[in-house]
């Protein structure tokens, strides 16, 4: 379907889930790559799309949509109306849906988040903010897994948005975070299924950047390896 949308985004969890989105309903869209590293996301062009100064945000026509979830539930209420990746409004199943949305965008988001922080990108080392955060992450994948051995996806018997956006940051935690996503066998089953959906793999490789999976795993254990080296710094 044509479109007049442009998405702004760069190849990180929360950018994917708007990518995926667009390429799971077919729209056509122009990206724009934001490189978040070159803080191209804090000037003033973009603040006036998204004025939170993140990715991603999106364009369309003359409407501008920041939060990966509203631009997600944006597009599901615009354009999935053959309700293929969303239940319609006023449903259980819509409410189910949002709930499961909400819980990756207030959870899994900000908490994965910040154990990818500590245990990749601090400037100190912190024993207890990698613990209290790793922990965290494994406390909510297993709420994910008490759902997902009841229901094939969370909002009920459909993939929806819902599924996307706890997909994007489940599918790279455990390698980063080093742990066994085996732990929870529903959960890795859900997440491989999705990770063979053509439509994901499309929209997780937007903007496209020359990285193999060997390059950044090779990046993660040199981050973690950084860290690592340093003295812990909490004090007791
Ligand atoms: N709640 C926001 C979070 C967006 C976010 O944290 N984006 C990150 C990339 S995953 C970003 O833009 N980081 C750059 C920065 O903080 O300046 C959403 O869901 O869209």
């Amino acid at each position: 379907m044509s479109s007049d949308i442009t998405l702004y985004t760069w190849a990180t969890a929360n950018g994917i889930k708007a990518s995926i989105t667009l390429e799971e309903l077919g729209l056509s869209y122009k990206t724009e790559p934001i490189d978040i590293g070159s803080n191209i996301q804090k000037e003033e062009w973009f603040l006036k799309i998204n004025p939170n100064g993140r990715i991603p945000a999106l364009t369309d026509g003359s409407q501008r949509v920041f939060e990966s979830g509203s631009i997600m539930l944006y597009l599901a209420d615009k354009y999935d109306t053959d309700r293929k990746i969303s239940y319609a409004p006023g449903t259980p199943e819509y409410i189910e849906q949002v709930s499961w949305l909400m819980f990756q965008i207030g959870g899994i988001g900000p908490m994965q988040g910040q154990a990818n922080h500590f245990r990749l990108v601090a400037g100190v080392r912190s024993d207890y903010g990698i613990k209290r955060y790793i922990d965290e992450t494994k406390r909510l994948y297993s709420v994910l897994e008490s759902r997902l051995k009841e229901s094939p996806y969370l909002a009920g018997s459909k993939y929806t948005i819902a599924d996307i956006a706890n997909y994007t940051w489940v599918h790279r935690g455990p390698g980063m975070l080093e742990f066994d996503i085996s732990e929870f066998q529903a959960l890795k089953k859900w997440v491989d299924e999705i990770g063979k959906r053509a439509t994901v793999q499309r929209g997780a490789d937007v903007p496209r950047r020359d990285q193999t999976d060997e390059q950044r795993e090779e990046l993660f254990r040199s981050a973690r390896a950084r860290i690592d080296g340093m003295t812990n710094s909490d004090k007791h």
